[in-house]
This record gives structure tokens, sequence and C-alpha cells, in this order.
């Protein structure tokens, strides 16, 4: 519907007459009352009015009591809110939120709506671009051990998890401004070190190093950390809010890519009855806020996401009908190589595949941990098991990580 931008909602209510209900939000989150207006008014509110698209009830006989829902559409006129995703969210599920057992399952904004949004800067192919890997899944470490460490500790775990062979590696999101290993000193430490293990690995390698402090300062930090040589960034959205990662995103000066950071969104997503489904709050919403990589849990690591909502999160992110560039996904949380089957399985090659513990876990240490996943993606690109790769010479890191982790053949 041009000039408005639709809500999907999920409705539970034992008694409820959806229609009525539906009837409800759609006034109630636009003119406020409509019945009661004299006709001449109506005919002035009439462009504020949100509209119902839809009511799709499921009600079979014989449901558990609880269990009653309907599937709500309503349109929202653009003419109501300014372009930006605070004023989307207030007024698609503000107070809304607040009222009973509804989940927000769907938006799509207006092609209007979405003008206002130039999306990820680099995106897949530009993050591709930048470490000059273009045939096969990228690879990220993250940091682990962080808090407490000093400069030069940090140092020999950046060198080592470089050594490894991996494209990318992340600060944990845990780690803020602190006088060990402050943003300045911390950025020209770890890309000294990138630049030291490309002596030898002749890889490229993006240190998304984590932007944080009070949201006034976010766009002088970040500006710090790149006039000190971070070539990405790592960013805790939920926290903050999507507005403060569009400013960042839609910003010429922040000339990095932007890696989002899930925590808090199982506050969110995880209830069936509340909140936001993850399709929308870490897939939609980042990808038009500007994030060029989105981590989030998988179907089969520590955090566990069920298949059915990751892979709509994956759908969302890869969509090539959209205008904005696409994301790059990242599952995440308890990765090890044995599961790199499944990853690439599911997400193909166009995919981060991150690990922290599957990395400095690894029972041949830090170096060998980035070893195994670079093993494994190879192996399951050339369609061999893990199992028959391993025993190949050369071999013994994704061996020992087999050994100490397992495979979930895919
Ligand atoms: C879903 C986010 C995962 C994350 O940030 C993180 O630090 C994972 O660490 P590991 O791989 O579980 O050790």
């Amino acid at each position: 519907m041009n000039g408005y931008c639709l809500a999907t909602y999920r409705v539970f209510d034992d008694k409820a007459d959806f229609q009525k209900k539906a009837q409800g939000i759609a006034v109630g989150l636009t003119v406020g009352s409509w019945t009661e207006l004299p006709e001449a008014k109506k005919a002035e509110m009439e462009k504020h009015l949100g509209k119902v698209v839809s009511v799709t009830a499921h009600e079979p006989e014989g449901l558990e009591p609880g269990q009653r829902y309907a599937d709500i559409q309503i349109a929202y006129p653009d003419v109501n809110f300014s372009r930006d995703i605070p004023a989307l969210l207030v007024t698609i599920f503000g107070k809304l939120s607040m009222d009973g057992r509804v989940k927000l399952i769907d938006i799509d904004v207006s092609p209007e709506f979405q003008s206002a949004f130039p999306g990820p800067k680099f995106g897949l192919q530009g993050v591709r671009d930048l470490v000059g890997v273009h045939n096969r899944p990228l690879l990220m470490s993250i940091f682990k051990s962080v808090i407490g460490h000093d400069l030069s500790g940090l140092e020999e775990q950046f060198y080592r998890q470089a050594l490894g062979g991996v494209d990318l590696i992340k600060d944990d999101e845990i780690l803020f401004e602190n006088p060990l290993t402050p943003l300045v000193k911390r950025v020209e430490t770890c890309m000294r070190a990138a630049r030291k293990a490309k002596e030898t690995t002749g890889q490229e390698l993006l240190y998304a190093v984590n932007l944080t402090g009070p949201t006034s300062k976010l766009r002088d930090n970040a500006l710090t950390a790149i006039g000190a040589g971070a070539n990405a960034l790592l960013f805790n959205v939920l926290s903050y809010g999507y507005d403060a990662l569009h400013e960042l995103s839609a910003d010429p000066a922040i000339n990095v890519p932007i890696a989002a950071h899930p925590a808090m969104a199982g506050a969110f997503y995880q209830s069936p009855y509340y909140g936001i489904a993850a399709p929308v709050l870490l897939g939609k919403l980042m990808r038009l806020a500007g994030a060029d990589l989105i981590l989030f849990p998988s179907p089969y690591g520590s955090v566990v996401m069920p298949k059915e909502e990751n892979m709509a999160v994956r759908d969302v992110l890869l969509d090539t009908s959209s205008s904005l560039r696409r994301s790059f996904p990242v599952p995440s949380a308890g990765i090890h190589p044995g599961l790199v089957p499944l990853i690439l399985r599911d997400f193909g090659t166009d995919v981060v595949v991150n690990a922290g513990g599957g990395v400095h876990g690894h029972p041949l240490g830090t170096e060998a941990g980035g070893q195994a996943f670079r093993q494994a993606i190879d192996a399951t690109l050339a369609g061999q098991s893990l199992g028959d790769a391993a025993l190949q010479p050369g071999h013994d890191a994704l061996k020992a990580a087999i050994e100490a982790w397992g495979v979930k053949e895919a």
C-alpha cells in the first residue's frame, strides 16, 4: 500500500472478537477515536486513520486454553510519523506492546519511509571486498578473556587469532572503555598485531573494536577509533536503539563496516506471546538501520534460536528484492569446527562463521583454533566429511578440534 507502513501482530486472546480488536488497534494507534467524530471531521482525519488489512484467526476445535490467536495486519499512514525508526516503533508498537498478549511479527515499511535509510554502507559484498575473500564463508574470531588483561596480553591474543587465518576479529561485547586497554591504545596495539600477522599469512583482516560510551559521544569515539586505525566497529545496537546505529551508519565520516551485536535481543524475541519477532528485531530493523554484519544465535550452538526463526532472519538479511545492500549473517554462540557442515548447509557460503571459545579453547591453542575452522570450511566446501579431512596430513588442528567437540554432519 503506497504511503503506508504495514505491521503484523500475533494477538493471543481466548475470547476476543479479533475484528473488533483489529479496528481498536488501527484507530487507537492513529486518530484515537473514529465513530464519535462528526462526518466533517471524519473526512479531515481519513488520511491519518490506520486501516485493517487482514485478520486471520487460528481457532481450531479443541484448542487448549491460551492458544487461540489471530494474525492482524494494520496499515499505518506515513503521514503520521517522521521518517525515523523510533517514530515508526512508537506508532506501531508503543502502547500496544504493553496491552495484553501481543507480539509484533512483521513489518513492511513503505518505499517512501525506506528512502530515508541508506542501509548498510558496505554490506556483504563490501565486507568481502575489504578482506579480499569472495569464494568462501568468512571466519571471525572473538576476543575472549579481555577484562583485566593489559595491552600486551591483548596483543598476543590478537596475534595468535590472526595467525590462525581468521578474516575478522571482534572485541567481546563486554569490553568497555577501561584503564588497562583504552580505545586508542587498544586499536593501535591490535592493528599492529594485524600487520605483523599479515607478514606471515598475507591475509587482510578487519578488527571490529567495541564502540561504547554515552550516546552523545558515540560519533566522536567512532572517529577516534577510526583515526587510530580501526577498520571496523562492533556496536551493541539494542542497548542504544536503532536510531543510534542509523546515525552512525549514515555518517559519511564513519567509513568502516559496522557489526551489530545482539546483546539483549532475547528480552524482545524469545516469548511466543510478547515482544518483537527475531526476523524483525535482528533482521529487517538492523538492515534498515545500516548494520553490515549482524550477529545472532544459531540453531546449533550454546545459545539456541529455533531453526525456522533462524532461517527467517537469514532470509531477511540476504533478500535481494530489497534495494538495501545485504547484511552478512553471523550465526554465533558456542560455535566449534564440528558445526561448520551444518552452518554451510543452512547458510551457504554467504555467512560469517564466528567463534570465541571454539577458537581460544582449542586443545592445541588459539592459532590452531583458527586453522581448524579454516580446514573445516575448506573440507565442507570440497564435499568432504570432517572425519575424512581430519585424517589428511597437515590437518592436526581439525583432528584435535573434532576429538574435543565432535562433529554434527549435515
Ligand atoms: C550471539 C553472540 C555471541 C557472542 O557474542 C559471543 O561472544 C560468543 O562467544 P562463544 O563463541 O560462544 O565463545
